[in-house]
């Protein structure tokens, strides 16, 4: 990196002495890009401030290193129901492993990142810390744990770990004055259309693919995307920015006897603040433990000292019917700073961008929840059910490598997507089929009923008769007595499952991952045993072997 080819002087605690001598590295394990792009960031910082550092994905990181780093900083996420990501499976494994070393000379930093609606918050960031300390290894900084609204946390964190490592580092004679750092990412000009910067695109059809009797609102979307330049691979999410809707808004600052017009620090107005950029519709722990300490209200606190009650609670309420049941006093401000960031929805991508040319297409369950006589919905969701034609809406591609079909047209996939889990198979049956794929494909699809919840079911017909679809199994799990679920037919077909496994299929799970995708995995498991002869944890192994290879790939939410 060249350190000094600017002359701009900043103030003289930023003045560091380039070329120090330990290396530093930045180990980093996401499963989609988040991870990485904070990795890079802090590389990028602590390069600039004159330390060497090598930034590497676990991925591509031979474990056997570890034993020789002093310093390791780790940038790890955790997503769905607490786990890890792909690329961090085999150095997690080895890490718990009876081959880790020990690691008395390492000095490290975590960066978890999470999402804290969910329960196992920042899970595999908390084990990857442990170990490294059971291990011997002592924490440059506590762990800090980040939310889906992570920046703050992660400026401070990155600041503070450059202070740290420099004050370690020996004082060398050179002293070099930095450059000004630019804000704009290296890459800029290559990058179309991102989180910060969506595309406005506009609603083809949004249309109601359940039936009119059917328990579930779901809903086939069509957007255009225009001539923008903006390119998708089957697997791939899109991120789309919704605002809360101004009726919740004018409820809650009704509540809270709060004026919406006034204006706060950012020259917006608080009722602006509320629907552009703060999250209402997912509670979350945090938010609820803040809201009982100004409630102060027996029956909440009892809630909020109880982990299972409030996780409970956290996933069937919404900010304003925990404002309602328990009220209390907050300023604006305070409510401003209470509330977590809204970010952007992503939804498995449904189309192949080779088939559809300039559209995107997404498969959206509307989220509505009545309670107490009134319905509550789920921001995007709300508003991608009831688009009409025209409605603009702001979008990105929300890469996802670790959900992507195999290389080789010839091999066989096995895809299990439930519900709305289907979406990224449609996307990848008619990339196949583009692609004149010769590889078998077998879908196993769920719902309540046959009648109004087969979800694209001229579609796959279509596939079926015409072969770009070898094999279907389903599962209508309320059309009998007794629950029928996908991992049901898996089970059934066990030893078919097994013998397309070992001739080198890939298998993809889509959908939900409190439940199904659990199931799912234990169910893969009792087929391992059965039919490969192994015990659990052997099973595991295979498992984890084939995450690794990158031939069992989760999209779970
Ligand atoms: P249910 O609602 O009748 O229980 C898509 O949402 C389908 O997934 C539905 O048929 C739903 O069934 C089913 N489902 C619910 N829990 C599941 C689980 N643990 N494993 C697999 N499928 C499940």
């Amino acid at each position: 990196a060249n350190f000094n080819q600017s002359s701009h002087t900043r103030a003289s605690n930023d003045v560091v002495n380039a070329q120090h001598s330990e290396t530093v590295t930045v180990l980093y394990g996401s499963q989609t890009g988040n991870g990485r792009g904070v990795a890079e960031q802090a590389a990028e910082q602590l390069t600039q401030k004159g330390l060497a550092v090598n930034l590497v994905s676990m991925a591509d990181y031979s474990v056997r290193k570890l034993k020789n780093e002093s310093l390791l900083v780790v940038v790890v996420s955790t997503h769905g129901e607490g786990e890890t990501p792909d690329d961090a499976i085999t150095l997690y494994q080895y890490l718990n492993s009876k081959r880790a070393p020990k690691l008395d000379n390492l000095k490290f930093s975590v960066l978890a990142l999470g999402d804290s609606s969910y329960e196992h918050f920042c899970q595999t960031g908390k084990d990857f810390q442990q170990r490294f300390i059971a291990l011997g290894a002592t924490e440059l900084q506590p762990i800090v744990e980040c939310d889906v609204d992570f920046q703050a946390l992660v400026d401070k964190w990155q600041q503070q770990l450059s202070e740290t490592l420099i004050d370690l580092m020996p004082s060398g004679a050179e002293i070099v004055p930095l450059p000004v750092q630019a804000n704009e990412q290296a890459n800029s000009q290559t990058a179309s259309f991102t989180k910060q910067q969506p595309l406005e695109a506009e609603v083809i059809i949004s249309q109601k693919i359940t039936g009119r009797d059917s328990g579930k609102d779901v809903r086939h979307v069509e957007i255009d995307l225009g001539d923008a330049n903006l390119a998708y691979q089957p697997g791939d999410a899109l991120g789309v920015w919704a605002e809360n809707s101004e009726l919740l808004v004018d409820e809650l600052l009704n509540n809270l006897q709060l004026n919406g017009e006034v204006i706060l620090d950012e020259g917006k107005s608080l009722k602006q603040i509320l629907m552009q950029d703060k999250e209402l519709t997912i509670l979350t722990a945090n938010v609820v433990k803040r809201w009982a300490e100004l409630a102060d209200n027996e029956a909440l606190n009892h809630l909020v000292d109880d982990t299972i009650q409030l996780r409970e609670y956290v996933t069937g309420h919404q900010f304003i019917e925990l404002v309602q049941a328990f009220p209390a006093n907050i300023t604006a401000q305070e409510l401003v700073a209470l509330l977590r960031g809204l970010t952007p929805r992503l939804y498995s991508i449904a189309s192949s961008q080779d088939e559809v040319e300039n559209e995107v297409h997404l498969t959206v369950a509307k989220i509505a929840e009545t309670r107490k006589g009134v319905t509550r919905y789920g921001t995007a969701s709300k508003c991608l059910s009831e688009a009409q034609e025209g409605n603009k809406l702001r979008v990105f591609v929300e890469s996802n490598p670790h959900f992507k079909l195999p290389e080789n047209p010839q091999t066989d996939v096995i895809m299990i997507g439930p519900g709305t889990g289907i979406a990224p198979f449609r996307a990848f049956i008619q990339q196949r089929a583009v692609d004149e794929a010769n590889g078998k494909s077998w879908l196993f699809f769920g719902n309540p009923h046959v009648e109004q919840d087969f979800l694209y079911q001229t579609e796959i017909q279509q596939w079926l008769k015409q072969g770009q679809l070898t094999q279907i199994d389903l599962a209508f799990s309320r059309d009998q007595a007794e629950k029928i679920y996908i991992q049901h037919r898996l089970a059934e077909q066990g030893e078919q499952v097994w013998q397309w496994l070992q001739s080198g299929a890939h298998l993809y799970v889509c959908g939900d991952a409190k439940n199904m995708a659990k199931d799912v995995h234990q169910t893969l498991i009792d087929i391992a045993i059965q039919y490969g002869g192994f015990d659990e944890q052997q099973a595991e192994d295979y498992f984890n072997q084939l995450r690794s290879d990158k031939r069992y790939q989760k999209d779970v939410y």
